[in-house]
């Protein structure tokens, strides 16, 4: 019989009877039968390696996900929010509520491609890589029988719109229903991809368990993960992922930042093109005009508020594309085109409110699962942020089940917030009051200006712009920001943060910037505009200078006139930054002592700054900066010294 064959290997690791008669029938099972050949063959090999009791092939349905969402509910895994419609709330145990970047390995069969070289006795902060042959050996022992006493999962998914020449595939498997809920909202999920896969078309191979087998009579936990034992791993030449102990976002939801960043990264140097951490927005002028633009921001930094911004500016308005991830390649009319490859937000839950993000409030009343948020008496959900926006005679449920959390004292609060401080909602794009008409056209959208930013509570100005495309290479290079809550143990430090891409390259930074570099030499583009911001700078005091949010559409307007080409930059020691008075201010209220505190970069801290960048660069990539990027930073210090 056909199954024996592949079962045979596998009887190396202990197969019981039991699971010999349950694997039999998972492989004659017709719904695996009617997988196309290459799928098949990727999925019985992994039937064969984890060993579930039956697998389950995902056709994306309302009424599959239904149904799953109902077993998670009468499991105690996901609770309903009664006060919206169709929404969930789930709660992961404290080991496991952020990526692990310390546990996630690019392994290609050649080190330097994966990083650049530090300096001896230097940690690499750029990326970990693994040879594949170790980790194949390590993952196939964890793998090994994980799935016992539950289903796998499989679940087609594409990336963009399907039938985008910008999509790409994925099928991941996997023993986790919560996943497959979040997946069918952060992709296209289903049969469609099955067909467009077909017998031998191309997809990513992911493959994620929580690393919790049950024996026959094993209670199950309400989150079951194994954290003493996560890694992520990445085969970038064989376009596999493979996520083992954890079932928090973006270890688990395996098109996000492993496919739609790690491994799209490479693939889109391969194939001339850009994979992002980048949010993209659309902004229209009060004479109708409308421009597209993309920016990346680090974890945490606000990319779904600026993606999903209210301008306050009159006659301005925005539309979101994507909140996370772009993918841009350049059209046939010279201009870069970006799609957003998700179909949802895997949004920053605390700090989210009617005032901060209305449209990401508005975008969170049905079919979303929240993860890690704290609950309401009357059915609903509360995070920090929110103390304005709920009844008084509610009580409140801290996300870890603490009772009479309010009782605390405000110094209390703080150490043990309502939610967690990365607590998310899931949520269809689609529900987004102010999602673009145009955010899932095939070709996407052209973009005019790539925005970089992240948290700097000092020295980096509310707004400049590169000089040129090399520059804006150097500025990106250069990027750097406080630390997040996204990430595992990582307390207020500034960290180098390139690109807003650190924690995701799929290969070396070092070729990262000499993609970036080599785009300039392209004939008949039109190459977007760089500009960087920092909505984040704060006063002696430590309170922000910039009110943020919807104001931040001023700064928006500046860069929209600079792309049209208005007479409106001068030059500042870091980059072009606005003429006196061009910058809309009317109604702000905001001193004119703190605009210009905005804008103001002591010597001193310019100093520390190169000193820092340079540092990163000697410690990280001794000798393997591009010529281009280096020399922008050499300008920048004679800059620096000419200065006063
Ligand atoms: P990831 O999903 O981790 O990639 O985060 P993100 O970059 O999408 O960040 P998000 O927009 O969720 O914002 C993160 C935090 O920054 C939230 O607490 C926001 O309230 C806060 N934030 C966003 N924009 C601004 C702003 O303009 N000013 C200030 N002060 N805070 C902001
Ligand atoms: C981020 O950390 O940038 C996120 C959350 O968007 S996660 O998907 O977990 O990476
Ligand atoms: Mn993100």
């Amino acid at each position: 019989m056909l199954y024996y064959r592949h079962i045979l290997p596998a009887l190396r690791s202990p197969l019981t009877f039991r699971n010999c008669r349950l694997l039999s029938s998972v492989f004659t099972s017709p719904q695996l039968q009617s997988l196309g050949e290459g799928v098949k063959q990727f999925v019985k090999d992994n039937v064969e390696l984890c060993q579930p009791d039956s697998i389950h092939v995902c056709d994306g349905s309302r009424d599959e996900n239904q149904k799953l969402l109902h077993k998670l509910q009468k499991e105690g895994r996901l609770t309903k929010v009664t006060k919206y419609d169709n929404c969930y709330l789930a709660r992961t145990t404290v080991e496991d509520v952020a990526r692990v970047e310390g546990q996630t390995y690019i392994c290609s069969e050649r080190k330097e491609d994966t990083v650049p070289t530090p300096k001896e006795g230097v940690a690499p902060i750029l990326g970990n890589w693994r040879s594949p042959q170790i980790m194949d050996k390590e993952l196939t022992e964890k793998f090994t029988g994980c799935m016992k006493g539950r289903t796998m999962y499989v679940i087609p998914f594409s990336m963009g719109p399907v039938g985008s020449p910008l999509s790409k595939y994925g099928i991941q498997l996997t023993d986790s229903e919560y996943v497959v809920a979040s997946m069918r909202i952060m992709t296209r999920m289903g049969g469609p991809v099955l067909d467009k896969i077909g017998d031998n078309g191309q997809f990513v191979k992911c493959l994620h368990s929580v690393g919790y087998p049950l024996q026959p009579g094993d209670k199950d936990p309400v989150w079951p993960c194994n954290p003493a034992k996560i890694a992520v791993a990445h085969f970038p030449e064989r376009s596999e992922i493979k996520s083992f102990g954890s079932g928090y976002g973006g270890n688990s939801l395996l098109g996000k930042k492993c496919f739609a960043l790690r491994i799209a990264s490479i693939l889109a140097r391969n194939e001339g093109w850009l994979a992002e951490h980048m949010l993209i927005l659309g902004i229209t002028n009060p004479e109708g005009r409308k421009r597209y633009i993309a920016a990346a921001f680090p974890s945490q930094c606000g990319k779904t508020n600026l993606a999903m911004i209210t301008p306050t500016l009159p006659g301005w308005k925005a539309e979101c594309v994507g909140d996370d991830i772009a993918w841009m390649k350049f059209g046939d009319d010279g201009t870069l085109r970006a799609i957003n490859p998700e179909a949802g937000f895997f949004g920053v839950a605390p700090g989210t409110n009617q005032s901060s993000n209305p449209n990401a409030m508005a975008s969170i009343l049905k079919d979303t699962i929240f993860t890690n948020v704290a609950s309401t008496s009357d059915g609903g959900v509360f995070w920090e942020g929110l103390e304005k926006e709920i009844s008084e005679d509610v009580s409140i449920t801290q996300w870890r089940g603490l009772q009479q959390w309010e009782k605390l004292t405000k110094k209390e609060k703080s150490v043990i917030p309502a939610s967690h401080p990365n607590a998310r909602f899931c949520c269809p794009a689609s529900n987004c009051p102010i999602i673009d008409e145009n955010w899932e056209d095939p070709n996407g959208v052209p973009i005019d200006a790539i925005l970089f930013g992240g948290r700097r509570p000092k020295t980096i100005p509310l707004v400049y712009e590169a000089r040129n495309w090399e520059h804006g290479v150097f500025i990106g290079a250069s990027m750097r920001s406080e630390a997040t809550s996204a990430a595992e143990n990582m307390g207020k430090k500034i960290l180098h943060d390139p690109f807003a891409m650190r924690p995701f390259f799929g290969y070396s930074f070092s070729q990262y910037m000499d993609h970036w570099l080599s785009l300039q030499e392209r004939k008949n583009v039109t190459l977007p505009k760089i500009f960087h911001v920092n909505w984040f700078r704060r006063d002696a005091e430590g309170a922000f200078l910039w009110p943020g949010f919807g104001e931040n559409s001023r700064v928006l307007e500046w860069i929209f006139r600079r792309c049209d080409g208005e007479d409106i930059a001068q030059d500042s020691v870091l980059g072009l930054i606005p003429k006196p008075n061009t910058m809309n201010l009317k109604d702000l209220v905001v001193s004119q002592k703190k605009m210009e505190e905005l804008f103001h970069t002591p010597k001193n801290e310019l100093e520390e700054e190169v000193r820092d960048i340079e540092k990163f660069f000697d410690e990280q990539l001794p000798e393997q900066v591009p010529l281009p990027v280096m020399q922008q930073l050499q300008a920048l210090k004679s800059k620096i010294a000419q200065s006063n």
